[in-house]
């Protein structure tokens, strides 16, 4: 090429889950654009506007360059080489574990980390420090969608993929803005509806959303009652005999509590009280009976039907309740494993899955879906990194709640927040902030820009390296595995992650005088960081940790990645597999390699997942339960919080390009007409939220979006007036941990 043509570098994008295949445009060794791949069969070409501007993130004049230091929060931070930067940071974490025992250091990482990173820093934080304490942001968003596939179907990550869009007759979008969240992927949805009219879409949503334009039904109901609507659903479907009975006798076992085995005898009874009636008025009156009933009947007899949910069942005290009722639904009518019939979560960041869930990115979890307090798995990751048997503690660590309710404890000494910013993402953030601020905790940030938390928290910011200017692996929603060549240098001063992991541990080993640190990174050395390095540690995690895992992505390896448009699915064993595009549904025999070698039987379906020994799915009774705040006298608002389209999370990335910023400047609260002629708000007025945690300012828009009752605000704005997250509540489902952002109690004003 002549220096001044425009080079195309393949890879993905990396601002939402959707996984969109991508080229980036460099000219003169500058991104100049960014452009869909029309080959791919997840994106055919098209990318959204947030996708479409990403390369000016690149160029951005923010960029950081160099470490900066500050002994304590209250100084101003100075530049430092990289040397003395790793220097302080080995020395902090040392002295930490040297003081105050190994669980007195902490890392905090991404679904935005490629999959060598968050890999690598759990490698060095478990095999090394010997702490579990090893968490991430996938805790905001995926962890109930975790704990729903593992409870009903026994193995986490969907059973199909986008490809079933266009077989599918009904689609049911409950708890999720996929027009705004995951534009691409609703786009083969809108398709699909528009080339076939008959082809029912249900949305089921507290407020009338983007996504909401396509529905054929749209039921609108008071946050936190569709745990009701969902077990009316299942009402209507057992007393009209809509259910698959041959599959529930073949496949199904019925559970209630904690995993008590029930006939359907006793689960018809349990469903019993909740008739299309009783739903109805829990919902607040908005849903009619008949509406209830339709759904139920067009979900069952369908020729496919296709769930998409997200956030709205996620992050609620009951997310992974409202997860298995879906999953409920599919199971009783038999609308899985066939074309057209899935039961997809949505996954909440571009590599929630693959680095986080799959490579061992939360507490309780080490890489391969493995659970850290099983002792025979801890073991086999032993085994493959070559260090002592008994290294990797057996108590899972603090998850993300936990750990900074740690920090405001001065229990956390040292920690690594990695490609995150939780001074603006935590719910109740003014709490958690406090402790952040302080120093009794030494915190190392690895960012590409200056942030919030950089501010308010760091003592180092270590300037990183972004995407494709590193080589690297990210997994989407549908366990596709998708790698992104290095196409450019970072900034000068940049480094990449897998390096700074590797310098680091070097001198950590040292000032520890511990052999086993050094074991950790002794199959990384001598290596070059722009893809030898991490290619090594890719290799190390799919041919050792993921062999004969339900995530069995051996064959999956680099050179295969690059020669595949749109990656490879999981389970994907062998290159030869792997090199047809991978599984595209799980449990099949004839379409999934793990199915045929774990068939016990010979019934077509086989469900080998590692968290249900019967190798059978589970149908849960789970009753209507209410969010942990609901409107009171004080209070007499629900307050929800998501996002839109034109910006990712903290704006860290997306504030810095000067059209979307201009698309939506700032964020404002979305009050229904009713409420707002009620208390005298007009468009444009400026409103203050009050919880019982926080205050913020911001404009009206109002509008029919939220129920009447309930106002609405996105959670990107920066600004200390309109930071949400000082308004949210920190509750969280007892059992995936994760937060109740969409559901708070608040009151607001005209002021
Ligand atoms: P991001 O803006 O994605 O937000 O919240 P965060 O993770 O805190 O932060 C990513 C950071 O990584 C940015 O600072 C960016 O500059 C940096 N970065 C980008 N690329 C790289 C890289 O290659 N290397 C490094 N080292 N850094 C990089 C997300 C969290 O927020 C999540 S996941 C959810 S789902 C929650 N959603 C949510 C909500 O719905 N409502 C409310 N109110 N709050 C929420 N908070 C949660
Ligand atoms: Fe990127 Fe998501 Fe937009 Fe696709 S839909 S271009 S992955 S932000």
């Amino acid at each position: 090429y002549a220096a001044s043509e425009t080079v195309w570098h393949r890879g993905s994008c990396r601002l939402c889950g959707v996984g969109c295949r991508v080229e980036l445009g460099v000219k003169n060794g500058t991104p100049v654009a960014l452009r869909g791949v029309p080959e791919s069969r997840t994106n055919f070409g098209y990318v959204c506007m947030k996708g479409m501007h990403f390369w000016k993130v690149m160029n951005h004049a923010d960029r950081l360059t160099t470490p900066l230091y500050r002994a304590s929060k209250k100084d101003k931070f100075k530049p430092i080489s990289w040397d003395e930067a790793l220097d302080i940071a080995a020395d902090k974490f040392a002295t930490a574990v040297k003081e105050h025992g190994n669980d007195s250091v902490a890392y905090y990482g991404s679904g935005q980390a490629l999959t060598e990173e968050t890999y690598f820093f759990q490698k060095m934080f478990r095999g090394g420090l010997q702490t579990n304490n090893v968490e991430g942001n996938p805790r905001l968003c995926m962890a109930s969608a975790v704990g729903g596939y593992l409870t009903s179907f026994g193995a986490d990550e969907p059973i199909g993929g986008y490809a079933d869009i266009e077989k599918a007759d009904c689609i049911f979008i409950i708890g999720s803005n996929m027009a705004e969240a995951h534009p691409v992927v609703f786009r083969r949805v809108m398709r699909r509806k528009l080339d076939n009219p008959d082809v029912t879409v249900i949305n089921a949503d507290p407020r009338i959303s983007l996504t909401s334009r396509i529905a054929d039904i749209h039921l609108q109901f008071h946050p936190g009652t569709d745990l009701a609507l969902l077990n009316a659903m299942a009402h209507v479907i057992v007393k009209e005999k809509l259910y698959d009975e041959a599959f529930l006798k073949d496949y199904v076992a019925i559970k209630k509590g904690k995993a008590v085995s029930i006939d359907f005898a006793e689960y018809e009874q349990f469903l019993e009280k909740y008739t299309p009636e009783y739903a109805a008025k829990i919902m607040g009156g908005k849903v009619t009976p008949d509406q209830i009933r339709e759904v139920a009947r067009r979900f069952a007899t369908s020729k496919g039907t296709l769930s998409f949910w997200t956030m709205g069942l996620n992050q609620r005290k009951q997310g992974v309740w409202a997860n298995n009722l879906v999953h409920n639904l599919h199971i009783l009518t038999g609308q899985l494993l066939k074309e057209g019939a899935d039961s997809l979560s949505l996954t909440g960041q571009p590599n929630a899955c693959g680095g986080v869930r799959e490579g061992g990115g939360l507490c309780h979890i080490l890489p391969g879906h493995r659970l850290v307090a099983k002792e025979k798995l801890r073991n086999q990751v032993e085994e493959a990194w070559g260090i002592p048997k008994g290294r990797i503690p057996p108590k899972p660590g603090y998850h993300t709640m936990a750990m900074f309710t740690a920090v405001n404890e001065k229990k956390i000494k040292a920690m690594w927040v990695h490609c995150t910013s939780p001074v603006q993402s935590l719910p109740n953030c003014n709490l958690y902030n406090e402790g952040m601020a302080k120093d009794d905790c030494f915190m190392v940030c690895t960012d590409i820009f200056p942030t919030l938390t950089t501010e308010l928290a760091a003592n180092l910011i270590l300037p990183t390296a972004f995407h494709f200017e590193k080589t690297g692996v990210y997994g989407c929603t549908e366990r596709r595995s998708q790698i992104t060549r290095k196409a450019i240098d970072p900034p000068k001063g940049a480094k990449p992650e897998v390096w700074i992991i590797r310098e680091w541990g070097r001198k950590l080993a040292e000032k520890l005088n511990d052999p086993v640190i050094a074991q950790c990174i002794k199959p990384f050395e001598g290596l070059e960081e722009g893809y030898e390095l991490p290619k090594a540690i890719w290799d190390e995690y799919s041919q050792k940790l993921t062999k004969g895992r339900d995530n069995d992505l051996r064959g999956a390896s680099y050179e295969v990645l690059e020669q595949m448009y749109d990656g490879v699915q999981w389970p994907a064993p062998t290159e030869a597999f792997a090199l047809t595009g991978g599984t595209v549904k799980k449990f099949v025999r004839g379409m999934d390699p793990m199915a045929d070698s774990h068939g016990k039987d010979d019934k077509p379906y086989q469900f080998y997942g590692p968290a249900h020994p019967d190798q059978k799915l589970w149908l849960w009774q789970r009753p209507q339960a209410d969010p942990e705040e609901i409107p009171d006298a004080e209070y007499p608002f629900y307050l929800s919080t998501g996002r839109i389209i034109d910006h990712w999370h903290t704006m860290s990335m997306t504030g810095r390009v000067k059209e979307l910023l201009r698309a939506n400047p700032y964020s404002y609260i979305e009050v229904n007409p009713a409420d707002a002629k009620r208390m005298g708000i007009k468009p444009g007025d400026m409103v203050e939220i009050t919880s019982r945690r926080g205050t913020n300012i911001m404009p009206a828009k109002v509008y029919e979006g939220p129920i009447e009752g309930m106002v609405f605000a996105y959670w990107h704005d920066q600004h200390p007036d309109r930071m949400i997250n000082k308004v949210t509540k920190d509750a969280y489902d007892p059992g995936s941990k994760e937060p109740e952002f969409k559901i708070c109690a608040c009151r607001i004003k005209r002021v």
